[in-house]
């Protein structure tokens, strides 16, 4: 099987594991051309669903990094003064060529991540290619603000380029991620210099792919392959990144800002998360039942919006429990790419054991395990795989470490509760903010517990209905800033206010 080869640059030796997909090797493409490290240092991709070699990267240093962010300054002075008409032009382009693909590329992202190719096809890469396609839109229709000061004078605010910007993103959704950064920033007249996750490389290299076919600016968008700690620490440490847009777990980001804050960077940081779900009585049981499965383990329970901690009204919990078990046992690991697949597997073999400990720790603790706790037994290579079986856990303290820390894969815990100051009092209870969920019928009880939950997002009878123009983040642990519509614009821009005395 051959893989895009017309995304990637060739002249590339084939992986080596025999069987394995045909991936040319990744490089960098800094100032408009595709190379390797300097030093030719490169890393393994990884396929963790069959654990053999796909391909390789380099693995960048910090001359590397100079090298792009010194294209990616050169460049700036005319994209940041381009029409704003070819700016979105070229991510309506993109968003095209990214539709046109969508088979490829959601192959790309299964191999590369273990996702299922079903997943792929229908969420990761239609929302890459909906990123593309919304900020270009946003950028042609933006408006500014304007302050009246009762005739003696009048205030305009015009938002202006910043420079470059480093884009850091992760592993789980590796090309929708990067899309919901590139394309604002680009829109708004920066250039950048992107590190996807050394993880899951393989979309982020198609983009550049793509982004070269379509004859953008050289130096415009820049790719750096690499480790987190080298490439990605260069990039966030070198003086002429003027910002620096991170998505990953919250130590890394916690690192980002020391290492930007002495800069004064612009910086948005979008972490981890522990996300709980609240399911009142008065709910629609077989709704909220399908709703905290999929919140539990789409993705393999790897989106930082996963509801991981489902607490439960007291009278209706043994029921929603074991309606929850079952949701769970129905979610058979398969091969991802098959299409029949909708449970595919976790990242790696190192994350796939994190996970496990946190099972070990809730069996520590008291905790009992519904169904899952262990890695399910697949046929021929798929035997190597980094699986493990949704995992539902009863009986643990609401305080404990496999409760309240953010494990990143497909277990949650239950907890039941008496009333809604109790169900609040769990859910806030975490060092994480990002999302909740929020289950029953009752609307006064909707809008009075969303507005208690310290939390950056709540949905209501929903989970991960998203709508491009609103914001998106996180408080507390969970993260600076928010991104998403006009608070994307803001961010990637400067907004300079000019007042005129009439
Ligand atoms: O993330 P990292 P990892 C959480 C989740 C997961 C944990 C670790 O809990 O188990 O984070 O995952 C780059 N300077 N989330 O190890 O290490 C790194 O190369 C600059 C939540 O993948 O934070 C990658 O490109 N960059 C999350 C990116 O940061 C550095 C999604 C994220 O890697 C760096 C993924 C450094 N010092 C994981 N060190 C979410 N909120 O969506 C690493 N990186």
């Amino acid at each position: 099987m051959t893989v895009v080869p017309s995304l990637v640059p060739s002249a590339t030796p084939r992986s080596k594991t025999p069987g394995a997909p045909a991936i040319p090797r990744g490089q960098n493409l800094i100032g408009g051309g595709f190379c390797d490290a300097r030093d030719g240092a490169t890393l393994p991709v990884i396929d963790p669903a069959r654990d053999r070699l796909l391909t390789t990267i380099p693995a960048s240093g910090a001359a590397d990094v100079d090298a792009a962010v010194a294209a990616a300054r050169d460049a700036f002075p005319a994209w940041s003064a381009s029409a704003t008409a070819e700016r979105a032009d070229l991510l309506d382009a993109v968003a095209d060529a990214i539709e046109r693909r969508l088979g490829e590329l959601a192959l790309l992202e299964s191999l590369d991540n273990g996702k299922p190719v079903s997943l792929a096809r229908a969420v990761d890469i239609p929302r890459a290619v909906a990123n593309f396609r919304f900020f270009a839109g946003a950028v042609r229709h933006q408006q500014t603000a304007c302050h009246p000061m009762d005739g003696d004078a009048l205030n305009y605010t015009l938002r202006r380029p910043v420079g470059v910007f480093g884009l850091i993103t992760p592993w789980n959704l590796p090309l929708y991620l990067l899309s919901w950064k590139v394309a604002p920033a680009l829109a708004m007249g920066n250039t950048v210099v992107a590190k996807p996750s050394e993880l899951t490389p393989l979309t982020a290299t198609a983009l550049a792919g793509i982004l070269q076919e379509l004859g953008a600016p050289a130096g415009v968008f820049n790719l750096v392959h690499g480790r987190g700690h080298e490439a990605g620490q260069a990039i966030v440490e070198h003086p002429d990144v003027r910002g620096v847009s991170f998505t990953g777990g919250t130590a890394t980001g916690a690192r980002v800002a020391a290492a930007a804050a002495p800069m004064f960077k612009k910086l948005s940081l979008e972490l981890g998360g522990k996300n709980p779900t609240l399911v009142f009585a008065d709910c629609e049981l077989d709704e909220a039942v399908r709703g905290a499965a999929r919140a539990g383990f789409a993705n393999q329970g790897q989106i930082c919006l996963c509801g991981s901690r489902i607490l439960v009204e007291r009278p209706i919990y043994r029921r929603f429990v074991d309606a929850l078990v079952e949701e769970a046992r129905a979610r058979t690991p398969g091969d991802p790419q098959d299409p029949a697949t909708g449970f595919g597997a976790l990242v790696s073999a190192a994350h796939r054991d994190k996970v496990a400990r946190y099972v070990a720790l809730a069996r520590r603790d008291g905790g009992v395990l519904l169904c899952g706790g262990r890695a399910p037994e697949l046929p021929g290579e798929l035997a190597r795989g980094a699986f493990y079986e949704p995992t539902v856990i009863d009986g643990l303290s609401p305080a404990s470490e496999t409760a309240t820390e953010e494990i990143f894969g497909p277990v949650v815990t239950v907890h039941p509760f008496d009333d809604e100051r109790e169900a609040v009092r769990l859910a806030n209870c975490v060092r994480y903010g990002l999302a909740a969920s929020l289950w029953t019928r009752d609307l006064a009880r909707a809008h009075r517990v969303s507005a208690q939950l310290a939390s950056g997002m709540v949905w209501v009878n929903t989970w991960l209905l998203r709508d491009l123009r609103v914001p998106f983040g996180g408080m507390k642990d969970s993260g600076v800033g928010r991104e998403g519509g006009r608070f994307s614009l803001e961010f990637f821009s400067e907004s300079r206010n000019i007042c005129i005395k009439l």
